[in-house]
């Protein structure tokens, strides 16, 4: 298990460098660029900037989030090849610079989704990220998005930047018709496309799941089973087509029995990466995140580090969003505490679980 933490850099985040090294264990940061639109070359001189930056801080940085895939290799529109170039070009330059990983997902239109960033656990009177499937039905899509750049409290949100969201109505329009089989079509081509790429510098692709774990505002969405997972690696047999295996992301539905599909795909060798977070089911499709305690949350986070430690050990590991504590001022999910709290529970059962065995 490599730790590590997310991190935003410099200009747009409240946890510091040093702030990520001082907790216990931590190896390194999935990096991120907010600032890059989907389908831009991510050129040297940013990543050897960013870069740069985290091994002067005596960390790593394997793994890349968040390189978007632009909406006309989902859409499978002619426009398509162009971008997929500018992706090549991307993975080329991560890896001259030692990215070992790139996170993605292929989401339509909307990555993640919460329906409140700041919703208060009655319990502590601390807040988290909340889901209620309910609420979104009454909001529709627009309404949602300016919701959710509102409760940002001025931070960019992964997933909701301004200019994906800008021409959100003409999107939306031109995914009408689009089935789960046709974008699936469109995943396997941008797949073949980039493979080679990746296999020649080194690089593995790791696909987030769908969050929440089904198909919203009637758009198709196809990474968030046991099912859906087959069909992925079938995809492309390369092990460079590898998983993130996100527990809070896939957790979201209780039918997703979470260690059973680390087992699964980790002895496969296709889960690369893992995003570890707990999360409470309080009703049908209305969940909130949890701290990462498994009995604070519905997912058993010993019966998923066990399975990651019996079948892919070697794999970078963060904790994903924490709950909003101890008044910290923060980009919602993703303030230095909870998340510092769950690396250490994480390093714990590692511990005790590996000492175990052997
Ligand atoms: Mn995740």
């Amino acid at each position: 298990m490599k730790m590590t933490f997310r991190w935003f850099g410099q200009k747009s985040d409240s946890v510091s460098l040093k702030q990520i090294k001082q907790i216990p264990g931590m190896t390194g940061v999935m990096g991120f660029l907010d600032y890059k639109a989907a389908g831009e070359v991510w050129t040297e001189e940013e990543i050897r900037a960013y870069i740069g930056e985290v091994r002067a801080a005596g960390l790593e940085c394997e793994v890349i989030e968040s390189v978007n895939v632009h909406e006309d290799i989902k859409m499978g529109l002619p426009s398509r090849d162009a971008y997929i170039e500018s992706y090549k070009a991307t993975i080329r330059n991560l890896a001259k610079y030692g990215v070992k990983v790139i996170v993605y997902n292929f989401m339509p239109v909307f990555d993640w989704l919460r329906t409140d960033l700041a919703r208060v656990i009655p319990e502590d009177g601390s807040n988290s990220l909340y889901f209620d499937e309910k609420d979104l039905g009454d909001m529709g899509p627009l309404d949602i998005v300016r919701r959710t750049a509102e409760a940002s409290k001025g931070f960019s949100l992964p997933g909701w930047e301004p200019e994906r969201m800008a021409e959100l109505e003409t999107t939306l329009k031109r995914y009408e018709g689009m089935t789960a089989d046709g974008l699936r079509e469109s995943f396997k081509y941008f797949l073949e496309a980039i493979m080679p790429v990746c296999e020649e510098c080194g690089v593995v692709m790791a696909c987030h799941p769908d969050d929440p774990a089904w198909p919203i505002f009637g758009l198709p969405r196809v990474v968030h089973s046991m099912e859906d997972f087959e069909k992925l690696v079938a995809l492309h047999p390369s092990p460079n087509n590898s998983i993130c295996l996100c527990t809070g992301s896939l957790g979201s539905n209780p039918e997703n029995d979470i260690p059973a599909i680390v087992r699964r795909f980790g002895a496969m060798g296709r889960i690369s990466c893992l995003h570890i977070r707990n999360v409470k089911h309080l009703g049908p499709r209305v969940f909130r995140e949890s701290s990462h305690l498994s009995s604070d949350g519905d997912l058993d986070m010993y019966e998923i580090v066990k399975a990651m430690h019996d079948t892919c050990p070697g794999a970078y590991v963060r904790p994903d969003h924490g709950r909003t504590i101890w008044d910290e001022e923060g980009r919602p999910g993703y303030g230095l505490y909870d998340r510092a709290l769950g690396a250490a529970y994480l390093n714990g059962l590692w511990e005790a679980i590996d000492k175990a065995s052997k």
